[in-house]
């Protein structure tokens, strides 16, 4: 397989990895009909009224790999997957997996700016997504997106109503035919446990999000560890709340820590309480993750529904800040252990142990999960701080891949010369080694979870022919942590309101949750000592706005 772009894994390292056993050295697919044969007729994922066993969820999965095969999908190809959560997000990914064609895991949100430039990057052969999902005609984007990608991309369909020219996804999963051929064929037909799997999206701090490249190798690390992490066994049942295409809900432990824990999965096709509670009801979950902002609407709901939610064991939460009194409160509140998660697409994942003392359990977010991984914090100039200290955490380990997919620059700004990766994220280390994330010296938003690269608002809102200067920072809020606000220097005479400014971005074809929600205007900025906005002036300058009296 060749990938053009793609930083491997230097030779000696995953030499090392295997011999220490911390990399399986085999493909994500490679585990299906060991499964099957193990676990056959057990229940592996559900969704509404359909049951999936492990033998069913194999059947479907290597018909549907058969068949995108016939149609030319191969090795080393690359789609976008952009599917909710439901059971087709299981069978299409695993399909692929099998297949050695790369799932690039886009989010429901998102519209043409992203699927255009995150196709073109990955030279997407294919599109997968929904008919229609909350209203939405994905068929119809999938179709525009298709048309303006260099690669010819055909439109694969998960729906009842599948528009002419597109392919018909769950005819595809029909399991009739010759099973026991497909399976020889496919398992000949292999990739390489050091080819990419997964390709995840970065929350990133430049332009469109940044792809990840996960190899077979280093995203079964993150599984097989996450669900060791975690305590996942037979017994688990998943609710999988959050988009199925983050890392999170995907492999931390997630619906595949689920799987490979000989477990089951349950979707939610919404995280609102009513269907978290009557999934966890129904099915009996033991186990589910979601962001804060989630987790607090659990809290606020449970105390007037009193859902019976004596079967859940774990709830992990991670994804942004959690304050220690709102931890232990989520916790009291739904009557189970909390895990916390400290994770990144880009590799990194720490989880709170599920029997650490309150103190840890409450105050941080854990340690990694393997002694393979190295952690290090550092002050401004890059040197290490004494122990105990704040500064950026960089970091280097089995799970954390050393370049970004494509962007040879980028890398050199991300990764030190000997590998480490660059987080981002401010954060001290206890004396047992847990991490506690204490800021960020990245240039994103982080809303409920979902992480907004403030550049990349800003070069969208910088084409309107008003605005001077533009600089996108965050907002506290009390529901999401964290919302979109931007300053906005209008050039003389001209002005826009945030309705105008929003309704440009939505035309761009931005995804709704990156769209500025709050609007400041201001005649100059402040700038550093390089001409740039000052943002640490512009968030000092918001906390004033916030903290003078609002006018009757
Ligand atoms: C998860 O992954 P991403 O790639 O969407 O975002 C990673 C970033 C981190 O660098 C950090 O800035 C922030 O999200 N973050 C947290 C956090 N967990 C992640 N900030 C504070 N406290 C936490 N517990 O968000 C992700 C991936 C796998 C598992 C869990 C979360």
């Amino acid at each position: 397989m060749s990938f053009e772009g793609f930083v491997p894994w230097p030779a000696d390292l995953a030499h090392a990895y295997r011999a220490a056993g911390v990399w399986p050295g085999r493909t994500m697919g490679s585990y299906l009909w060991e499964w099957a044969e193990a676990r056959g007729d057990r229940v592996a994922v559900v969704d509404g009224v359909v049951r999936l066993s492990y033998r069913d969820l194999a059947v479907r999965a290597d018909a549907l790999a058969a068949r995108l095969s016939e149609r030319g999908l191969s090795r080393g190809d690359t789609v976008l997957v952009q599917l909710p959560n439901t059971w087709e997000f299981v069978v299409v990914t695993t399909a692929l997996l099998r297949l050695g064609v790369v799932p690039t895991m886009m989010l429901p949100p998102h519209r043409d700016h992203e699927l255009t430039a995150i196709g073109a990057h990955v030279r997407a052969r294919g599109l997968v997504v929904p008919d229609t999902w909350r209203g939405f005609d994905h068929q119809e984007l999938a179709f525009r997106v298709a048309g303006a990608l260099p690669s010819s991309a055909s439109v694969l369909v998960v729906g009842d109503s599948v528009a002419p020219g597109a392919v018909d996804v769950r005819a595809l999963m029909d399991p009739s035919g010759d099973v026991a051929g497909r399976q020889a064929w496919l398992d000949a037909h292999s990739p390489a446990p050091s080819d990419i799997a997964v390709f995840l999206l970065s929350g990133g701090t430049t332009g469109v999000p940044k792809v990840i490249s996960r190899t077979h190798d280093d995203y079964l690390f993150n599984i097989t560890h996450s669900a060791r992490a975690c305590a996942f066994d037979s017994e688990t049942v998943y609710l999988a709340v959050l988009p199925a295409g983050h890392n999170f809900p995907l492999a931390s432990p997630g619906i595949f820590g689920a799987l490979h824990a000989g477990g089951r999965v349950v979707f939610s096709s919404s995280p609102r309480p009513e269907p978290v509670f009557a999934a966890i009801e129904a099915e009996r979950v033991t186990a589910t993750s979601a962001v804060p902002a989630v987790v607090l609407k659990w809290v606020d709901a449970a105390a007037s529904l009193k859902p019976d939610l004596s079967s859940l064991r774990y709830v992990h939460v991670g994804g942004s800040m959690l304050a220690p009194d709102i931890a232990e409160r989520m916790a009291r509140a739904l009557g189970c252990r909390l895990q916390q998660v400290y994770g990144m697409a880009e590799g990194l994942i720490c989880y709170t142990p599920p029997d650490a003392p309150d103190s840890l359990a409450f105050g941080t977010q854990g340690p990694p999960v393997s002694p393979f991984d190295e952690l290090l914090i550092v002050d401004e100039d890059g040197l290490p701080v004494p122990p105990g200290g704040e500064g950026e955490l960089l970091t280097r380990g089995p799970g954390t891949p050393r370049g970004y997919y494509g962007v040879p620059e980028q890398n050199k700004l991300s990764f030190t010369p000997d590998g480490w990766f660059r987080t981002g994220d401010l954060v001290r280390l206890t004396p047992e080694g847990y991490a506690v994330v204490c800021g960020r010296v990245k240039d994103l938003i982080n809303r409920g979870g979902e992480k907004i690269s403030a550049g990349e608002v800003e070069t969208l809102i910088q084409e309107l022919p008003e605005v001077a200067e533009v600089a996108a920072v965050p907002s506290p809020d009390p529901v999401y942590g964290e919302r979109v606000c931007v300053f906005v220097r209008f050039h003389g005479g001209c002005s826009l309101s945030l309705a105008e400014i929003s309704r440009f971005l939505t035309e761009r074809g931005l995804a709704a949750f990156k769209i500025p929600e709050r609007l400041e205007v201001l005649d100059a900025f402040p700038h550093t000592a390089v001409g740039k906005a000052d943002k640490k002036a512009l968030k000092v300058l918001l906390a004033e706005i916030d903290s003078q009296p609002r006018a009757a």
